[in-house]
């Protein structure tokens, strides 16, 4: 590993080049002895789908850099096979963490087996895989996104109390993605009503341009949508684009409940196009760092670390949206 030093660093460096106690070299638990400054994290990260993934890698590589903790890091574009890619490379750099946001739940057994050989630790960021083997990552830290979904629908259950006949479509996320997967079942979850009906339902992969042409489609073969689920904002900023298009008024002829609660999400809340967002959040860059820095101790870390999150109506929002972080 090609590291720069200056100053304290490179003292310290000096004495582990002497004592060789390096933390470097795929020796996972055993580092740490030359603090921060020692350690390489390699994190393939999902894209730049969304307004949320863009703060995620901001804050993750401020979070790093300001722990003087050396980031490798990776955009995967949404491919499955890009991350493995990288998270390869990461096991053949002898990186000393490896952390990801799997872009999908699945087929993750057999590129983590190979990082655990290699006796370099995993850490799940934002996104869940369906391993049935928990010991080929250290630890998932992330939102509860059932419970995001359940928190979509108990808001759906209280505005529609008194309708007779919703019918609700659904923008999904990233097909096979854990927040995908999660947030439509934690909505069905709740929402059990027989007046409600998801009278159609697609991904728009999490993108702005994905969910305005799915719900352009969706306003063509549907003439009555009363609510728009949309398992991100971005996608709900594409699908008022949509309905306005349409001639239509969203967050009035057509209600709009999405998650995330970005800045522009937030934006829409206030402007009464989106009516309700349950905030999802990517800040986890200093968490992050610091399961790092206990894995890499070899101190123990806990196996899931949940996400603090809220939920915002109209008026919270404007409220909440002058201090918002993201
Ligand atoms: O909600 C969405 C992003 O995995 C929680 O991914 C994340 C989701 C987030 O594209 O905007």
């Amino acid at each position: 590993m090609i590291k720069k030093f200056t100053g304290v660093a490179a003292t310290a460096a000096m004495l582990i080049a002497l004592t060789g106690c390096a933390g470097g070299g795929g020796s996972g638990a055993q580092g740490g002895e030359g603090g921060s400054e020692d350690i390489v994290v390699g994190f393939a990260q999902v894209g730049a789908e969304s307004g949320w993934r863009t703060a995620n890698t901001t804050d993750i590589k401020r979070a790093f850099e300001e722990a003087g903790i050396e980031l490798k890091f990776s955009d995967a574009q949404q491919k499955q096979e890009n991350q493995i890619k990288a998270i390869r490379s990461y096991i053949q750099q002898q990186v000393d963490v490896i952390a990801f946001s799997p872009v999908v739940e699945s087929g993750w057994d057999t590129v983590l087996k190979e990082a655990k050989d290699a006796g370099i630790p995993v850490v799940l960021t934002d996104r869940a895989v369906d391993s049935e083997d928990e010991s080929l990552y250290v630890s998932f830290l992330g939102s509860d996104f059932v419970l995001e979904g359940e928190r979509a629908g108990e808001w759906v259950n209280t505005e529609f109390a008194d309708a007779d006949q919703v019918n609700i479509v659904e923008l999904q996320g990233t097909t096979g993605a854990a927040p995908a997967n999660d947030r439509a079942e934690g909505f069905r979850n709740v929402v059990t009503d027989p007046k409600f009906e998801v009278v159609a339902s697609q991904t728009g992969d999490f993108t702005r341009a994905g969910g305005k042409q799915v719900m352009e489609a969706f306003l063509k073969s549907n003439p009555d949508i009363d609510l728009v689920y949309a398992h991100n904002d971005d996608m709900g900023l594409g699908a008022i684009e949509a309905i306005e298009a349409a001639g239509l008024v969203p967050g009035e002829d057509i209600k709009i409940v999405t998650v995330d609660a970005v800045k522009d999400g937030m934006q829409a809340l206030v402007d009464g196009k989106i009516n309700f967002i349950v905030e999802c959040s990517p800040l986890l860059g200093d968490q992050l760092v610091e399961i790092v820095q206990k894995v890499v101790a070899g101190e123990d870390v806990e196996k899931r670390i949940v996400t603090e999150e809220t939920t915002f109506t109209q008026e919270q929002a404007a409220e909440a949206l002058p201090n918002r972080q993201y």
